[in-house]
């Protein structure tokens, strides 16, 4: 259209006009725009329900187009209202760049209640972001006196295999709802319905927790569910609170007695509210569960299904009276972490019959969880479904390295087609073996369905070695299978424990992986709970091994590594604030165990699982004295108490750490060390641990390093290291400027080594380097896990050297980072990518016939310094032009052939 014939247009063209230029440049407006805010977060998750934390954090992204942007203020504003007529709190213009873990400032919270959240932001350009979109929060209950609903237990005899009781009621609610909020928990384990439909699409809730002294519970929004005729059920089983727990047969450790509190909390739109609780007015029975345990598994008769039991209208007249328990709400707290949800599922990708007749199915993945399967035939007929991780040599269903855990599901059918999932119980597993089926088994109808903590992922690793992709797989997997609500060490055998050293090994690769701060934030509170008076740590976490299995090198500094690798990589210094005292504690207990400082009491595991010939003449095992190590540890405990009290500026501490530090070396030099250097145990790891954790004077570490090197090339170039010294072992080495050698040890496919099991075809981590021999044969079915994440410890050193992304520790959660890749070993391409609380991180570096490129993209309101593998900045170009004229970084020298720079956000390709 021509612009004079503009004025010749009719008043109702011109509105249809601008509406559609209207339509047109809104999402061109919003595409454009400079600066924004995303991902919300509170405490770390995006809309949290039922959240108990009275004074919580805000995080939140920003993202822009524009290269080097930072944030140079924010403004938050809170209301209890979705269209903020009345603000509860505005922090007002603050000029900071924070925009992670920022406080709530407001007046107290009250329970129970919805807030919504904004921020806005400006930049270091003069954009602004303008309001975000709005992000909420729901608050649990604060107060012990805010519940009052009674815990609900079974009415009548229990009988022998514990049935698991169902417990239902029905109520009516007339009035218009506005919202409908439950509330649940139990001592055991539940499953809980409204109107025939489960709440909630979590699992094995509660989840684990010092029971003793605290138990979670969850909030559901239900206000979907809600009626005007209802009813609610729930269903209950013995979990980890009464059922089979730890290796020596034991059962009830928290209490004898199952039991649940609910709360069904009805706002009306009329203002008026309504709660429907737990109470002597339910009803009790038994039905189709006649057996759930943990370690066993399940027996289930699907005859004695009560059909419609959970919906309104049920005839009960055969329901028993329950009995309502003592238990009071002191030790209830809100959940914290992500609850436990069904993620991944696989169909088998093989049905077997063994030589020994067995029908096996195979679903490719050795993971945790469960099978759902639909079958048909006749009532009364029943099978037996066992799982099992690996096959023996000759092919056969192998189920001896599950101990005492029997692993199955025994299931009587009724009539006709039926579908059917496991409630209470959970198994570690590729295969499946099915008994006494009758008819065909139709592969397709078996689903195996992974179970896990519902935690962001967070990482990626990626390169041109098909086996360490494998590798790699295999970490993450081995962390799918173990961070069921708490780290356990494996899934499968009668443990299935939070074995506190195998967790402060992973931690760092587990915190690559996944987003694991409300898990471990959670975890640690636990570990809290459960230290002794005296400080010490028990070796699993929540603790049912007793008091005495406690203070063990390696496994109790759990207190103290993992607090300061949450706040390494997600800045979070509350944690440290919470565990603090934890984490003096514990160091007090090594202190006051020592004598001179030299820490050589009480037992230790030791480096677990070190590598240990059969045939040992010549003293090749790689026995390292416990109490080095423990010398070694206690240092690095002393170490992080050092940084600890800086961050939180308690100066006198951080004096005594530092005067402490300096005796508990001391007196390492003087017991371990000979005047030339070596060190009485002359082993991988006690090396590495005295270099990584620097016990020994700069004089000495050079040629420590050397021994270390000679050790392993004694070996024929194999690690021999056990679960304290794996995880830093290619980290002194690089740092030692052996780098060859670690990517020597990385990509060994000879045991002991990380690519062995991926030889063999594993899918998880195994729990030993040599788990079943190149011939087949299964080392110590007693304790042999092939799903135990310790090992995948090396993860870290593959994101943090190979793709080379790593945090400045002054900076920490990756508010600066370095990005520093690691050329060798062959490979051609390696790739890291990291969801961090400021967005995106990647570090893609690509050898194409000689060719190098390197992208790295810096999240907005961070900074990089980016080491280019170059001699010389001249030769390196950014985008195709070279660095020397860029405006958008700053180079800051050369430094062991790597030129290095600074960059702010944004996408840059470096080549040279
Ligand atoms: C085993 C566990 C765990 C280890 C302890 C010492 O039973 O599986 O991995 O930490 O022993």
């Amino acid at each position: 259209m021509e612009i004079e014939n503009f004025k010749n247009i009719d008043p109702i063209t011109m509105k249809k006009f601008l509406l559609a230029l209207a339509i047109f440049l809104v999402p061109c407006i919003s595409l454009f725009a400079k600066l924004s805010v995303v991902q919300l977060r509170t405490e770390n998750q995006i809309n949290p329900i039922g959240m108990d934390v009275k004074v919580p954090r805000f995080t939140w992204y920003l993202e822009s187009e524009k290269r080097n942007t930072l944030q140079k203020a924010y403004e938050i504003r809170i209301s209890t209202s979705e269209n903020f007529r009345q603000m509860l709190w505005t922090s007002g213009k603050v000029e900071s760049d924070q925009s992670v873990l920022v406080e709530y400032e407001g007046s107290p919270l009250e329970s129970n209640t919805t807030y919504f959240w904004q921020v806005r932001t400006w930049d270091n350009h003069g954009q602004s972001s303008g309001w975000s979109k709005t992000g909420s929060f729901r608050t649990g209950y604060f107060d012990p006196a805010d519940w009052s609903a009674d815990w609900v237990g079974l009415g009548f005899e229990e009988d022998e295999n514990r049935s698991s009781p169902y417990f239902r009621k029905e109520f009516s609610s007339t009035k218009k709802i506005k919202s409908a909020t439950a509330y649940i928990t139990a001592r055991g384990l539940y499953q809980a319905y409204l109107n025939g439909e489960k709440i909630g699409d979590d699992y094995l809730t509660p989840g684990w927790t010092a029971y003793q002294d605290r138990i979670q519970y969850q909030v559901y929004d239900v206000t979907d569910k809600v009626k005007s005729k209802n009813a609610l059920g729930v269903v209950l089983g013995s979990g980890w609170y009464r059922g089979y727990i730890g290796f020596s047969g034991q059962k009830n450790y928290y209490g004898d007695e199952i039991s649940f509190l609910m709360e069904l909390v009805l706002e009306y739109a009329d203002g008026t509210k309504e709660r429907i609780l737990s109470d002597d007015s339910w009803t009790c029975n038994y039905g189709p569960i006649l057996s759930a345990d943990i370690y066993n598994g399940e027996i289930y008769d699907a005859r004695m299904e009560m059909a419609g039991w959970n919906k309104e209208g049920f005839n009960q007249t055969n329901w028993k009276a329950v009995q309502i328990k003592d238990y009071g709400y002191e030790s209830l707290v809100a959940t914290y972490n992500e609850p436990i949800r069904k993620q991944e599922t696989f169909k088998p990708i093989e049905m077997i019959t063994t030589p020994k007749g067995e029908k096996v199915l195979d679903f490719g993945q050795n993971l945790v969880g469960w099978v759902q399967f639909k079958v048909k035939g006749k009532s009364g007929d029943k099978f037996r479904m066992t799982h099992a991780e690996i096959l023996d040599k000759d092919g056969n269903f192998y189920t001896e390295n599950l101990r005492a855990a029997k692993a199955e599901l025994i299931y009587t059918l009724k009539e006709g087609e039926q579908t059917y999932e496991p409630h209470f119980t959970f198994f570690g597993f590729r295969y499946i073996r099915i008994d006494d089926f009758e008819g065909d088994i139709i592969p397709e109808d078996f689903t195996a369905v992974a179970l896990y903590s519902d935690m962001e992922k967070t990482g990626e690793f990626a390169s041109s070695h098909e086996l360490i992709n494998q590798l790699q797989h295999n970490i993450q997997w081995g962390q799918r299978g173990n961070f069921l609500d708490v780290p356990t060490d494996c899934p499968q055998r009668d443990e299935r424990l939070g074995w506190t050293g195998d967790a402060q090994a992973f931690s760092r690769t587990a915190a690559y992986n996944f987003n694991v701060h409300s898990f471990f934030t959670k975890w640690l509170r636990d570990l809290e709970l459960d230290q002794r008076e005296d400080g010490a740590v028990p070796f699993v976490i929540p603790n049912v091994l007793g008091k005495d299995a406690a203070g063990s090198a390696g496994w109790a500094d759990a207190a103290t590594i993992i607090p300061w690798d949450m706040y390494m990589v997600y800045g979070d210094r509350r944690i440290l604030e919470e565990q603090y005292e934890s984490m003096v504690n514990w160091v007090g207990f090594m202190e006051s165990n020592s004598k001179d400082h030299l820490w050589n009491t009480g037992f230790h595991f030791g480096d677990w699982l070190f590598y240990r010939p059969d045939d040992d003449n010549d003293g090749r095992a790689a026995v390292t004295d416990k109490y080095l190590i423990a010398q070694c540890f206690f240092a690095h405990s002393v170490q992080i108490m050092i940084h600890t009290a800086k961050v939180l500026g308690k100066e006198a501490d951080q004096k005594n750490y530092e005067a402490l530090l300096k005796n508990v070396k001391d007196a390492f030099l003087k017991e371990y060390v000979t005047p030339n250097g070596r060190l009485v145990s002359s082993t991988q790891t006690a090396y590495v641990l005295a270099l990584h954790f620097d016990m020994l004077p700069e004089s000495m570490r050079e040629d420590a390093a050397k021994r270390l090197v000679e050790n392993i090339r004694s070996y024929g170039v194999h690690l021999t290291t056990g679960f304290l010294g794996t995880p830093y072992l290619n980290h002194v080495l690089s740092r030692f400027g052996y780098d060859g050698l670690a990517f020597e040890l990385l990509l060994r496919e000879k045991y002991p080594s990380w690519l062995y099991p991926v030889t063999m075809g594993a899918t998880t981590i195994w729990e030993r380097w040599d788990g079943i021999k190149p011939n087949g044969d299964v080392q110590v079915p007693s304790m042999n896990s092939y799903n135990h994440y310790a090992y995948g410890a090396i993860g870290d050193w593959m994101y943090r050297n190979l793709a080379g992304i790593d945090t400045d520790p002054e900076h920490p959660g990756y508010k600066e980072f370095v990005v520093k890749p690691l050329l060798g070993g062959g490979f051609t391409h390696a790739k890291g990518a990291l969801d961090t609380y400021y967005g995106k991180i990647v570090s893609e570096w690509k050898l194409d016939n000689g060719q190098f490129s390197l992208e790295v993209q810096v999240p907005v309101n961070t900074r990089a310094t980016v080491y280019i593998p170059s001699t010389s900045s001249s030769t390196v170009k950014e985008n195709n032009n070279s660095i020397s004229s860029s405006q958008s970084l700053k180079i800051l020298g050369e430094e062991n052939g790597y030129v290095k720079v600074e960059i702010g956000s944004g996408i840059y390709t470096f080549t040279r």
